[in-house]
């Protein structure tokens, strides 16, 4: 039984996908209460603080183009923002990038201290797994939740978020080409995003056909993402996009705008967009709030 309304507005039915998801991870928080403090805290800081909440929003839409209840969803949803909120407090270690601002205010190891910082991510990495293993729900759909467990462990594994981070690392200070910047950005970004779209398939009984239509467009979307985001630093000011403009220039990393100028990158950008949509396109009504989820992506200002 689907449980959500249907005569929405876009933008009302993001908030709601996004009042779902925060409501889920205030939930998760609070069951917390056995953490240490200080790890607790700085993994609410890190979670609760902000965000577009992008992943989650994917998870959501591409279950509506599967006509999936929503309730399936949120873990899913959840983790991958567990997920992601784990990236990006290790991104910007000073081992890492080096960053003191994010989402507008001190990253997590400038707010409390490095050490506590590595280990709410390393928390919060475990926690997404445990919210997924332990959902009720899910664990009526056993074959469903293996594949989706091996989605989301592949792509943010070595050969995915955590294997693109370190390629990323390498090639700081070199030029390297577009295939090599591609294949970076698709690790280091891309698979989490595909992930979020995939996951829902796991659990639905859709064609092949349209599995693997969804599946090229995530693995589109989540690489035009990353250039939106080069695009957001290499644009934008500081308060605008709420963390540091500089951090690629001074870890001299190739972007999609240092490679072919704004235009180019724009240009690319855009491209890769089209032929997402076109794989959506496909799927007829049903994909639409993925596809406005899309011109999110590619037109987002922050
Ligand atoms: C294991 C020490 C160690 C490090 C691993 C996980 C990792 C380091 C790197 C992942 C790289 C990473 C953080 C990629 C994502 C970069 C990115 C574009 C983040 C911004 O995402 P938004 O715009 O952020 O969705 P909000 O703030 O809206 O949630």
């Amino acid at each position: 039984m689907i449980s959500r309304p249907t005569e929405q507005t876009f933008t009302e039915k993001l908030e709601h996908y996004r009042a779902r998801v925060n409501s889920k991870l205030n939930l998760i928080m609070k069951d917390c209460s056995n953490v240490p403090q200080p790890l607790r805290e700085a993994m609410e800081y890190s979670v609760l603080g902000g965000g577009k909440r992008i992943r989650p929003l994917l998870v959501y839409a591409s279950g509506e183009a599967l006509g999936l209840d929503e309730n399936l969803l949120d873990p899913i949803a959840a983790a991958v923002e567990l997920i992601h909120a784990y990236s990006l407090i290790h991104d910007d270690l000073p081992s890492m990038d080096n960053d003191d601002i994010r989402r507008g205010r001190p990253t997590t190891h400038r707010a409390f201290n490095e050490a506590t910082a590595i280990l709410a991510g390393d928390s919060l990495q475990a926690l997404a797994f445990s919210v997924i293993t332990q959902d009720p729900l899910l664990a009526s759909h056993p074959k469903a939740l293996v594949q989706i467990i091996s989605r989301l462990a592949l792509a943010i594994g070595p050969s995915g978020m955590v294997g693109g981070q370190m390629l990323d690392i390498e090639a700081e200070g070199t030029k390297i080409d577009e295939i090599t910047l591609e294949n970076i950005h698709r690790r280091k970004t891309g698979e989490l995003i595909r992930a979020s779209i995939m996951m829902p398939c796991e659990l639905s009984t859709e064609s092949v056909a349209d599995i693997t239509r969804l599946d090229k467009f995530g693995r589109d979307i989540g690489l035009v993402f990353q250039i939106r985001d080069d695009l957001l630093e290499a644009k934008e000011d500081t308060e605008t996009i709420g963390k540091n403009t500089d951090s690629d220039w001074r870890n001299k990393k190739s972007t999609y705008p240092s490679l072919f100028g704004i235009d180019g990158a724009e240009r690319r950008a855009a491209k890769i967009c089209d032929r997402a949509m076109e794989n959506l396109a496909e799927l007829g009504s049903r994909a639409a709030i993925l596809q406005r989820v899309s011109d999110y992506i590619l037109n987002r200002s922050n």
